[in-house]
């Protein structure tokens, strides 16, 4: 059983709902330490990342990036919290924020591997920079960040280099991608089974061929498990839902699929916002994901 390091990263400034930062804390009162204790995982919880969450003053609105120097900060932070529960030996388990979080997270994951695969499990590509956001939202931005795509202060979170290649990135789930951000991810040749291939493809089957596809050329596989990625019936607590999403069957699947194949370094769950959601659902549901990712089965 895994060693693992909880990690909360209470971010909301790559978005514009309130309350995702509130997302960590909800996960943990959802039962979280009830799954890792009935999976007998040693775990420690090292709180959560200290973020202002306040808003960029500056009149400047030139630039397409809302609160860039706020969320490169927070980032940094985040980022070196990671890299320290790798080093203390455990499985960073971080929990969110929005997924602008994810430039600092993989950023701390990729100091520790030479060759690291990403899993992008979401509604989105996030595969935006500030030429193409059609929003400005850092939150849709991170992925392409993380290859080394976006502006320098995100870039360069922890000197991240080398970055993480296309090659090494695996995005599944996705339903709503922005035309500039469709035209980056062909440039890059980045792999997408979206929602549609799920449904035509079947999920074991795409899973399987992601894990034999990364296992070639990845020396560690991090999860960035976006809860969007579900249909919204099931998660009605999250900022950016989009129709038509993953059930929540498929998903358990997916992530017991992971968790056999013992390539999964790291993982976050990220966007439950508490404040949309009704009675905690998101947040329960998203703990019993994590108990699939780490282990529990039904028999
Ligand atoms: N693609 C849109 C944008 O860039 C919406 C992004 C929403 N992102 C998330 N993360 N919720 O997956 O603004
Ligand atoms: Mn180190
Ligand atoms: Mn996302
Ligand atoms: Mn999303």
């Amino acid at each position: 059983m895994k060693n693992v390091g909880i990690l909360g990263v209470p971010i909301t400034i790559g978005q514009p709902n309130k309350g995702v930062d509130l997302g960590p804390d909800a996960i943990r009162h959802a039962g979280l330490y009830t799954v890792l204790q009935n999976l007998k995982a040693v775990y420690q919880d090292y709180g959560n990342v200290q973020i202002e969450n306040k808003e960029s003053q500056t009149t400047d609105h030139v630039s397409n990036l809302k609160n860039l120097d706020e969320i490169a900060s927070a980032n940094e932070l985040a980022a070196n919290k990671v890299s320290e529960i790798i080093e203390d030996g455990q499985f960073p388990l971080i929990l969110g924020g929005d997924h602008s979080m994810a430039i600092g997270t993989i950023a701390g994951v990729q100091k520790h591997y030479n060759n690291l695969g990403v899993i992008w499990y979401d509604a989105h590509a996030d595969f935006n920079t500030e030429e193409t956001s059609p929003s400005g939202n850092i939150h849709g931005m991170s992925l392409a960040v993380n290859l080394g795509m976006g502006h320098e202060k995100l870039t360069s979170i922890l000197q991240n280099n080398p970055k993480i290649k296309p090659e090494n990135v695996i995005i599944i789930g996705a339903r709503s991608i922005d035309s500039g951000e469709r035209e980056l991810i062909k440039e890059k040749g980045i792999k997408v089974y979206t929602a549609h291939e799920v449904e035509q493809q079947g999920i074991e089957s795409i899973i399987k061929e992601t894990l034999n596809d990364l296992s070639t050329r990845t020396d560690g596989i991090h999860l960035s498990f976006d809860v969007d990625s579900l249909d919204p019936i099931y998660v009605p607590g999250t900022g950016t839902p989009v129709e038509g999403g993953l059930s929540i069957r498929e998903s358990h699947y997916a992530l017991r699929l992971l968790n056999e194949s013992e390539k999964i370094v790291s993982a976050e769950f990220v966007e439950v916002n508490p404040l949309l959601d009704v009675k905690n659902q998101t947040a329960e549901r998203t703990v019993e994901l994590i108990g699939s990712l780490l282990g529990e089965r039904y028999i």
